[in-house]
């Protein structure tokens, strides 16, 4: 298959949510290979695992949100596309993982309390860790207490901040207000869909980072 169309493959499993060919669902699908596979072949035939991310997979969940939004879809088949793109991502780690034997520093990151959405943050983790970082993953709906016992096992840490709905910004702005009392000066990074620099700079976080890369930036620029 060509490259272009492996992709578009990919992107369709994501989006409909066909995880791999054992999969039943989605019935249209039966049989057929899923994002698990096709994955696993698109790196045989070479194709870069940034652009699987970029062209298929991100752009899948875009075409998601977007028809959840239109209430075309609900929150299973949200879900079961998440369950394919984790499904695709699990072949992709290991390139995003690769990046470093020396660790450059410590990144502790989760999404914030009442905020159960990964993905994003998974990336940055993936990305963070690829480029020589040890992460310390605390997962999802993370609170101001468990951010503040990690900060405190790892006292040189930067510590990231994920959040996916609007109703979590304010989990996200207590969490901060809380860290930065406790240790005024720990760096923190904000990151996730509804946020921006504006939102940082209200919340009082060091950096916004509209994705992985920007975090690495800016962890880079700290450690340089
Ligand atoms: Co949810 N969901 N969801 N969801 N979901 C959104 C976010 C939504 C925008 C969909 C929509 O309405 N169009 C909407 C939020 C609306 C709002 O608040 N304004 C929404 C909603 C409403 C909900 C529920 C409330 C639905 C319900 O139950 N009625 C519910 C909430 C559950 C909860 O958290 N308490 C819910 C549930 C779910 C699922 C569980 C079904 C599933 C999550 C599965 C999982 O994560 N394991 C899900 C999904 C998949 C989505 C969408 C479709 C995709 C999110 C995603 O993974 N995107 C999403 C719509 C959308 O965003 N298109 C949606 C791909 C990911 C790579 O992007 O996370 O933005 P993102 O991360 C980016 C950047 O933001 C950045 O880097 C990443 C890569 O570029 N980034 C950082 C993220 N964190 C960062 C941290 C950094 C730096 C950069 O530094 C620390």
């Amino acid at each position: 298959m060509e490259n272009k169309d492996l992709l578009e493959k990919i992107l369709e499993c994501v989006e409909f949510g066909k995880v791999n060919k054992a999969a039943p669902f989605p019935p249209a699908m039966k049989g057929q290979d899923g994002a698990d596979e096709l994955t696993k072949l698109a790196i045989e035939q070479g194709i870069d695992p940034a652009e699987i991310l970029n062209d298929a997979l991100i752009r899948a969940m875009e075409k998601v949100g977007q028809k959840f939004s239109e209430k075309k879809i609900f929150v299973p088949q949200m879900l079961i596309s998440a369950k394919a793109m984790n499904a695709s991502m699990e072949h992709l780690k290991p390139y995003f993982q690769s990046g470093a034997v020396k660790r450059k520093g410590k990144f502790i990151i989760g999404t914030v309390s009442g905020d159960l959405h990964d993905i994003g943050k998974n990336l940055v983790a993936m990305i963070v860790e690829g480029a020589g970082y040890e992460v310390i993953d605390l997962g999802v709906d993370v609170n101001s207490q468990k951010f503040i016992q990690s900060i405190r096992d790892h006292r040189e840490a930067i510590v990231g901040l994920s959040a996916l709905l609007t109703t979590t910004m304010h989990s996200m702005k207590n969490i901060v207000a809380d860290i930065k009392n406790e240790f005024p000066d720990i760096k923190l990074i904000i990151g996730g869909a509804p946020v921006n620099e504006d939102f940082k700079n209200e919340i009082g976080a060091d950096n916004y980072s509209a994705d992985p890369q920007a975090a690495v930036n800016y962890l880079n620029s700290l450690v340089a």
